[in-house]
């Protein structure tokens, strides 16, 4: 076919292709989330309708979109790991990053209602994405490790804070001088020594934040069938799919690794 004389400016575009052989993450975050958080009556510090939302999210993205292994959220954000061997879209980072975020903020729209039910969605919600590549295993532990921690502070300091507003009778103001300069054992302290809490049983959820990943279901139904001798028949049918599982659980350390092997592809 012809060319136009205008082609050339396909020329324009950048190679945006993502090194070979690194695992691509995106971690998208929700724009604004203090004021969307506010305006949607999320209760403090956690809001198990919107993790929830979150997570649905997350699950349409990894069911739509091809190639991603696991995915990590806590708070307004989660990450979406692609496999290291993957050609989605030639590793177009463009291209991934902004699928994977217009997925999910049509999927948070989509499912709001299911969760949210009677509070009404005010305005549409926007997420900024980010594209991060990591070349060896150890990196891409090290950066889920990253945002499993960032989760875990953040919720201790959340779950102390509330505490002393919700249950200690404090001013914001003096919650927050209360606790500043603390470290987590006086966090941890407080909330048991004044509040009969112990961190270590508050929700999972909560604490780890949630991991999704692509698990072997096995699947049984049954069947009436007529059988010409027999007559009817109760038959019962197996059959194994691949389904988005969730985990509330530690993945700092090596024991979700070990039972979940088929999740990193070998350093080469
Ligand atoms: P950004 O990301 O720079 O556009 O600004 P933000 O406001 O989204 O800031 P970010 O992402 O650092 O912090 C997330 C905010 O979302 C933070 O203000 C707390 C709020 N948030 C997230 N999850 C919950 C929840 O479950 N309950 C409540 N009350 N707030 C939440
Ligand atoms: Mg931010
Ligand atoms: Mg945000
Ligand atoms: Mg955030
Ligand atoms: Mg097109």
């Amino acid at each position: 076919m012809a060319k136009s004389k205008f082609e050339y400016v396909r020329n324009f575009e950048s190679d945006d292709t993502c090194l070979r052989n690194c695992y691509i993450v995106v971690r998208l975050d929700g724009r604004n989330f203090h004021k969307f958080s506010e305006q949607h009556n999320f209760v403090k510090p956690n809001d198990d309708r919107a993790l929830g939302l979150m997570s649905r999210s997350a699950r349409s993205v990894m069911e739509d979109l091809e190639d991603i292994a696991v995915a990590y959220g806590q708070s307004d954000e989660f990450s979406f790991v692609f496999k290291r061997s993957t050609n989605w879209f030639k590793r177009r980072a463009s291209k991934l990053m902004t699928h994977v975020a217009s997925q999910f903020s049509s999927s948070y729209v989509f499912y709001w209602e299911e969760y949210f039910g009677g509070q009404p969605l005010l305005y549409p919600p926007g997420f900024d994405g980010r594209v991060v590549l990591y070349p060896s295993n150890r990196n891409l532990r090290d950066y889920l490790s990253w945002r499993q921690a960032d989760c875990h502070i953040n919720n201790l300091y959340n779950t102390a804070f509330w505490t002393l507003v919700q249950k200690g009778g404090l001013s914001t103001n003096q919650a927050d001088k209360r606790l500043n300069g603390t470290l987590s054992a006086d966090k941890n302290e407080i909330l048991f020594s004044e509040f009969n809490i112990n961190y270590n049983d508050e929700p999972a959820l909560h604490r780890k934040g949630t991991t999704l990943i692509w698990e072997k279901v096995i699947e049984t139904s049954t069947k009436k069938v007529t059988v010409p001798s027999e007559g009817n028949k109760e038959v019962t049918f197996t059959r194994s799919r691949r389904k988005v599982t969730s985990y509330n659980c530690d993945i700092i350390g090596d024991s979700f690794w070990d039972e979940h092997p088929d999740i990193l592809e070998e350093d080469s």
